[in-house]
């Protein structure tokens, strides 16, 4: 089951993925907006997730779903489909690269298979549970992914992002003012999943966010897993909206000190 759910998977972001390359309005423009002015939600965004849903439930009746845009949806099967149609939707909307659609598949609870693809650098990340995680590119190579180790905290280059209210961003740069002086440098990518997928690849040296929900991280978290990192929020928890960290497995520990010393799952 889980190959059927892994092929579904990939098949199925790289039919969204050419939808919203190729349909793209030139005048795209926010549809709506959620949690705040800036929390915007564009047509595509709706598309994509519709699109994503219907394929999948064609193959699978009996799935449920967790979708950015449409909430949950139940199911009989044991298994569930974490959807995020767009993920980087300002940077979608700005015309900027790093966006990307994420689709991971639970069985009963767990993770098992994890893809991210990033149309306009022509990339696919996947991962299975126990399989590891992969590069694919537009051009047929592939590899296997292995994120950084042996990388000291002052030395690390870490991503980070930002929430969509003015009090939670106040937060955020509190915090990121007690990292930025304790690390090599940061980067703001704009996209969790994109983010997590460097991490996996070793492009950067660990991620760290409060506030992305679970269709944020739930393929990427499995892709640094599968690619040797470590991921998980403060105190032996799991990632969550609380906090995500991720990071190879001897970064991880520093990081996630430093980060509970600045208080970055508060606020
Ligand atoms: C985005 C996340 C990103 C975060 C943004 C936003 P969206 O998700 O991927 O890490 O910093 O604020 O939440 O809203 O584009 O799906």
């Amino acid at each position: 089951m889980q190959d059927l759910l892994y092929e579904l998977a990939i098949s199925t972001a790289e039919v969204a993925s050419v939808m919203l390359v190729d349909k793209r309005p030139a005048d795209l423009g926010v549809a709506y907006t959620k949690s705040s002015s800036t929390d915007v939600v564009t047509e595509m965004d709706k598309a994509s997730e519709r699109l994503i849903v219907d394929r999948i439930r064609a193959a699978r009746p009996g799935d449920a779903f967790l979708g950015e845009e449409g909430g949950e949806s139940g199911g009989s099967s044991g298994v569930r489909w974490i959807v995020d149609p767009i993920d980087g939707t300002v940077n979608y909307l700005y015309g900027l690269p790093d966006w990307s659609v994420s689709i991971a598949a639970e069985v009963d609870g767990e993770v098992v298979v994890g893809v991210v693809a990033v149309p306009m650098r022509g990339e696919l990340y996947t991962a299975a549970r126990g399989q590891g995680a992969h590069l694919m590119r537009e051009d047929g190579s592939s590899e296997r992914l292995r994120c950084n180790t042996g990388v000291s905290l002052d030395k690390a280059l870490v991503a980070t992002g930002f929430g969509y209210s003015a009090e939670r961003r106040a937060h955020q740069a509190e915090s990121l003012m007690g990292v930025l002086p304790r690390v090599r440098d940061i980067r703001r990518g704009g996209s969790a999943a994109v983010d997590l997928c460097s991490v996996a690849a070793g492009r950067i040296d660990a991620y760290y966010e409060r506030g992305p929900q679970e269709w944020d991280f739930a393929a990427g978290t499995l892709i640094v897993q599968e690619a040797g990192g470590t991921v998980g929020g403060l105190h032996g928890t799991p990632p969550s909206a609380e906090l995500t960290i991720a990071a190879g497995p001897d970064l991880f520990p520093p990081l996630h000190d430093l980060l509970d010393e600045v208080g970055a799952a508060r606020g």
